[in-house]
């Protein structure tokens, strides 16, 4: 049985599937990555500038004016066929009364409007902003901000609810995706770079657990090792193969190239 075979069979059987989710499964949304050499948010920008609670703390108008930016191009982006594949996993999945797990690092909220079911956001969302005074979380329209940084009406500034380096991702959200890893029957970690800390560890859980494990990435990751099916290729094109085919291994299709 080919790889290809082997995954399908095991997702049609599968009583609980988790899946993490990074950059690479909205980039053909029209969203950036991080860590391409050449589109990556990364290459064009610094993280230590923008992606801390330093960098907000030295000029939150910058800060807040890059998230506000990027909040606005994603509201502009619509979900792709690997959404929308991981979407109709679920939905298969729950019906025959099974567990299904998507843990996303990403923040652009494309998963909920794909139609998946209450993703684990580990990384925060960037349509939610939150008041430094008060803690009170606002869902701004579809306009800029009218000024940066943006301020709230309790004499705090509102700042993007995600994580940044240094900052603890949310205790409920780790001990959801920990836990899912450690007991599924299959862990997919799809278009992600595997090098953020303690998202990655997750696949790491995964790998020591029972679950086939397949990861779908353009490169090799430092995960490639430990899963057992290290696939190479657009998430957009692997996942409908991988979920729209019936349930039978041998019907001789393969993964398209990327
Ligand atoms: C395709 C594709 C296609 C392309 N189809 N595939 C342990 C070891 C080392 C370091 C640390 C550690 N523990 C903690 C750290 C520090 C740090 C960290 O991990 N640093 C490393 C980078 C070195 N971690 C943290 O700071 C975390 N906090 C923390 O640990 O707190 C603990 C603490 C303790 C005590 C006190 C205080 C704190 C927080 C990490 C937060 C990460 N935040 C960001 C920004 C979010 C907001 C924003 O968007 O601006 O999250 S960074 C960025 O990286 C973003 C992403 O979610 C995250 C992961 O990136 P991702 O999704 O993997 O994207 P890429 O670009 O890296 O990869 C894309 C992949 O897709 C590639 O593989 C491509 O091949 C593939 N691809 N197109 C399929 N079409």
């Amino acid at each position: 049985m080919d790889a290809h075979a082997r995954i399908v069979e095991a997702l049609h059987k599968a009583g609980s599937i988790c899946v993490l989710t990074g950059a690479g499964v909205s980039t053909e949304s029209g969203v950036p990555t991080f860590r391409d050499p050449q589109e990556g948010l990364w290459a064009r920008y610094d993280p230590a500038r923008l992606s801390t609670p330093e960098a907000f703390e030295a000029d939150p108008a910058l800060v807040t004016r890059w998230y506000d930016e990027r909040r606005l191009a994603c509201l502009a982006c619509r979900p792709n066929p690997a959404h929308l594949a991981l979407a109709k996993l679920e939905r298969q999945v729950r019906a025959r009364g099974g567990q299904f797990t998507l843990i996303t690092q990403n923040i652009d909220r494309l998963h909920h409007r794909a139609g998946s079911g209450n993703p684990v956001e580990i990384h925060g969302n960037l349509h939610e902003w939150r008041c430094t005074k008060t803690g009170r979380i606002i869902e701004p329209g579809p306009e800029p901000f009218p000024e940066y940084p943006p301020r709230s009406p309790f004499g705090g500034i509102y700042r993007p609810n995600v994580v940044w380096f240094g900052e603890m991702l949310p205790q409920w959200a780790l001990e959801r995706g920990f836990a899912a890893a450690a007991t599924c029957d299959v862990y997919l970690t799809i278009g992600t770079s595997g090098v953020v800390y303690p998202a990655a560890g997750i696949t790491e859980v995964a790998c020591d657990g029972k679950a086939l494990t397949v990861e779908i990435t353009l490169e090799p990751t430092p995960m490639s090792g430990l899963v057992d099916f290290a696939l190479r290729g657009k998430a957009g094109r692997i996942l409908p193969q991988l979920v729209e085919v019936d349930a039978h291994p041998s019907n001789g299709r393969g993964f398209d190239p990327v």
